[in-house]
This record gives structure tokens, sequence and C-alpha cells, in this order.
């Protein structure tokens, strides 16, 4: 049985901490970063092909934003969306096996990386083209509002979307109409090789929703649970009253753009990339939970010893599966609804 990921199961009570929501969000994000340490490594050694986007440095966003949702709210994200997708709950053996390529993959092995999609826990995707998937989440907390359900869906996208007409389009239209939807800018102030200075006349993201009339506000990307805090209110507004919110998570990615760009080496200096990491979520998480109590070294230790025999079992399953054959080339292209 597949082990899910639960601090979302966690959610709702977004002001108090207790040893069990410690545990989940700690399982979480530790299990992201495993999962993609062990993936660049299967990268590195040529198991894996096409892009690979890390998230690494950027965990706090994904769990701390996932931990107010419910199993039945949606999510949806860019192409660099494998923590997104395993917070959300879905099985970390059938997203390595997605990565790999392979036929036990979520979309088996067609999708990969970039193209994570999983209807099991409602997570929407996984999409490459920069901004492409904001009108996706406008139009699906469109139709939660035309079904009368009070889920919501929540935004993921990088600082890359905020020029983009699509960002700009689906704020106005997510005001406009009351949608219950949260935009996640993860402003790590690059896109590629482009520093944020050299792409936005507004580098305060979070006030372009002052510009489109709805609640905004920036939030420390690296601490989870201020993450939860602004995110809980966020999906609160949204489910209550069909309010959308804007919300810039400041954070930082500790690798480069891709495994092609390893470090990003070549657009930040060495200074800044180890003096981000001093601010790295996790540590700060653990060491925050040490001393509140709400984990012992004892409990740190399991959950890292079990996360990681976790992923080894997930890498253990996706090369165990076979390729898809052939005879898949043309299925899963269109559906008629
Ligand atoms: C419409 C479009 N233009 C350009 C690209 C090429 N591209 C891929 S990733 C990327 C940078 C996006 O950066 P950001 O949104 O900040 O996300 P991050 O990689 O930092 O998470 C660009 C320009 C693309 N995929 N789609
Ligand atoms: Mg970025």
């Amino acid at each position: 049985m597949a082990q899910k990921t639960s601090a979302q199961q966690k959610g709702a009570a977004p002001a108090g901490i207790d040893a069990g929501l410690a545990r989940a969000l700690y399982n979480d994000m530790v299990l992201i970063r495993r999962f993609e340490e062990k993936a660049a490594e299967a990268y590195a050694l040529g198991k894996i092909g096409g892009f690979l986007h890390l998230y690494i440095g950027e965990e706090a966003v994904g769990v701390g934003a996932t931990s107010t949702l419910r199993p039945d709210d949606y999510a949806i994200s860019a192409y660099r969306e494998h923590g997104h997708c395993l917070a959300k709950g879905s099985d970390p053996r059938r997203a390595m096996a997605e990565l790999f390529g392979r036929i036990d993959g979520l979309c088996k092995g067609k999708g990969g990386s970039m193209h994570l999609f999983d209807k099991s826990v409602n997570f929407l995707g996984g999409h490459a083209i920069v901004g492409a998937h904001l009108p996706l989440a406008t139009g699906v907390a469109f139709g939660i509002k035309y079904r009368g359900t009070d889920q919501v869906i929540v935004c993921y996208f990088g600082d890359g979307a905020v020029p983009e007409g699509e960002f700009h389009e689906s704020l106005n239209l997510a005001s406009l109409w009351k949608l219950p939807v949260v935009y996640i800018c993860e402003n790590n102030r690059y896109a590629m090789g482009t520093s944020l200075e050299r792409a936005l006349a507004q580098t305060e993201i979070w006030k372009f929703g002052q510009a489109y009339n709805m609640p905004c506000e920036a939030v420390d990307g690296m601490d989870v649970l201020a993450v939860r805090d602004v995110v809980a209110r966020a999906v609160g507004r949204a489910r209550t009253d069909k309010t959308p919110t804007l919300i810039e998570a400041r954070t930082y990615r500790f690798r480069g753009h891709s495994m092609r760009d390893p470090a990003g080496a070549v657009y930040r200096t060495k200074d800044e990339v180890e003096r981000e990491k001093l601010r790295d979520p996790i540590v700060l998480f653990r060491d925050r939970a040490l001393k509140a109590g709400w984990l012992t070294e004892e409990d740190a230790r399991k959950i890292e010893k079990d996360v990681h025999d976790l992923v080894d079992e997930a890498v253990a399953f996706a090369e165990a599966s076979p390729e898809p054959p052939a005879s898949e080339l043309l299925t899963d292209i269109f559906k008629e609804s």
C-alpha cells in the first residue's frame, strides 16, 4: 500500500500546531527533498530523460499551502511541480515511475517530469508553457462556482509568469467574477537566468493583487508555518465567499533552473546561494519543532529514515516498471466528454 503524505489531511486549524501536524509537515518536506535528490541522481545516470526541474529549497511553499486544503480541493502548477504533486498526496512510486517514463507512472510514462497529473488527488498538472495554466486555474474555479460546491483551487506559478498576459487576464476575471482561486507566486527571484529586476517594472509581486482589487500579501516562503497561515486565510475566503487572493511566497531554488543548469552559477553569485542555503526551510522547521517540543530528535530521525526507505522503494518500483508499449502511442490523446 502506497504511503500517502498526510499534511493535507491534517488541514483545517491554521492557528494550532501539534505534534501530529508538525510530523506531517516535516515528513512531506523531507519526502519532496529526498525524492528530488534521488531523481537528480537517476537523471545523472541517464535513467530519466528530457527536462528535470528541481524544487529543492522551495518545499515550504507547497507543503504549507497544501496543509490547508481538503483532499477534494484542487491544485495546479507549472513544470517545477514534483513537490506540489507529492504534497497533494500522490503515490511517490507512481510519481517516480512517471519521471522514468514507465507504464506505472501517474500518466503511464507519457508525461514525464513536467507533466505529472493525478486525478485521484485532484492534482491538475504539471504545465510547461509559462503562464498557460493560470487561465486553466481560473476556469476550474469558475467550474467550482458553477457547480455550486465549496471546493477551492490553489494555483502555483513562478515569478516568470507575472509579466505574461495570462497572469493579468486571470486575476482580472477571478476578481470580477468572484472565483474561489488562490494564486501563489513562488518568487525565487529568477526566471531561468533572468533576475526579477530585469523582467518586472513592479518587483513587489503581491501588489498586482491591488490593481485587480483582490486581497494580496507577501509571505516568507522559507517558513512553512507562515505560508500555512497566509494560505489558510486565503482558502477560507475562497471557500466561504468565493474571494480570490494573490500570495507572493518569497523563496529560493538551491539548484539551477534545470538539470542542464545544475548550479545556476552563471547568473548568481556563490555568496548569494550560500547565504540563501542558511535559510533552508527543512532545517529551519526541524530546529523550531525540536525547540518547541513538537518533535523529538528521535521522531525526526525516524521520519528521515522512513522517507529514505520509501524513496528507495519508489526508485526500485520505477526501475522495475516496463516502458509503455507502442500500442499506447495513440491513446490518451483526446477524450470526448
Ligand atoms: C511561454 C513560454 N515562454 C518561455 C518559456 C521557456 N521557459 C521555460 S522555464 C522559463 C522560466 C520561468 O521562470 P519562473 O516562472 O520564475 O519559474 P521557476 O523556473 O523560477 O520556478 C522560461 C522562460 C516557456 N516554457 N513558455
Ligand atoms: Mg522563478
